[in-house]
């Protein structure tokens, strides 16, 4: 309770950031896109995760302003990348399903566009496969509606919400994300493994790009290709960084 009264007041203090994480091509070594992800620089607690905040923020509603915040902050980001000639094909950012089906997003995110003056497919939306399994309908028509503003669509921590070939097929969306705790185990777990195949020929079979997140070690990287990945995330590569530290990771990556 006291920390939604902080986070209310934070909004307004510029206490939060965003922090991005790369996602490099398996095959060509190249960044593809970066991830953004937020933090809160409390100023009695210090850095609090969205593990901790975010579900705080759902259940009082303030997810939907701070998510608001989350895409113009991060569209900002993208177009100062873009005048130094930095910004990676695509820029990732995580949306609830609050701010989803309380039916805002569509307008918030062309708000986002139109201030910054970004292509629209700069930017990519992730959305939860749990929640587009909860409420079909709704995620089907957002979904929709956001593609006909332009951007990419992602779908995140997939493995865990048992969509259907099917209805994966009817969204048309542009990514997969095979959720870290099937990458984690691969090399020691073999359904863990045959599940991360499985979704990769899914992805494929649907022309879609298929992202693994959570990769660690250069053993779970080696599977991946050995499986035709075709992009990792992960502390293997970099921990999510704050913004400096990702331009400069822009500018020295090659
Ligand atoms: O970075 P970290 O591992 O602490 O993130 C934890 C969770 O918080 C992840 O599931 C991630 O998707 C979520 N998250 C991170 N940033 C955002 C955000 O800007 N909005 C929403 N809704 N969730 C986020
Ligand atoms: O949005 P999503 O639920 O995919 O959030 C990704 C989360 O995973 C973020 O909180 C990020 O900090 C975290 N993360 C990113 N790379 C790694 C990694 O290599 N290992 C682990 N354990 N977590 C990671
Ligand atoms: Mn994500
Ligand atoms: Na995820």
């Amino acid at each position: 309770v006291a920390l939604n009264a902080d986070l209310r007041r934070a909004l307004g203090r510029e206490e939060l950031r965003l922090h991005y994480q790369p996602q490099i091509d398996l095959f060509s070594g190249e960044i593809v896109g970066v991830e953004a992800l937020v933090r809160w620089q409390h100023p009695e607690r210090g850095m609090i995760a969205p593990g901790e905040f975010i579900p705080i923020a759902e259940d009082s509603g303030l997810v939907v302003p701070l998510g608001d915040w989350v895409l113009h902050e991060a569209c900002r980001q993208i177009k100062a990348w873009s005048d130094a000639g930095l910004a990676p094909r695509k820029t990732a950012v995580n949306v609830s399903p609050v701010q989803l089906s309380r039916g805002q997003l569509v307008q918030s995110v062309k708000d986002a566009l139109e201030q910054s003056g970004i292509a629209p497919a700069q930017l990519e939306i992730e959305i939860t496969e749990s929640f587009v399994m909860l409420d079909r309908e709704q995620s089907f028509k957002s979904i929709a509606e956001l593609k006909t503003l332009g951007v990419r669509l992602s779908i995140d921590d997939f493995g865990t919400g048992y969509s259907s070939l099917g209805f994966l097929q009817q969204l048309e969306v542009h990514t997969l994300k095979i959720d870290l705790s099937f990458v984690h185990d691969m090399a020691t777990n073999s359904g863990n493994a045959s599940i991360v195949k499985a979704v990769i020929a899914l992805g494929h079979s649907l022309d879609l790009e298929v992202v693994a997140e959570g990769v660690e070690d250069e053993v779970q990287m080696r599977l991946l290709r050995s499986m035709r990945c075709d992009v990792m995330q992960g502390y293997l590569v970099s921990r999510p960084l704050p913004a400096d530290d990702m331009t400069r990771f822009l500018t020295s990556f090659e």
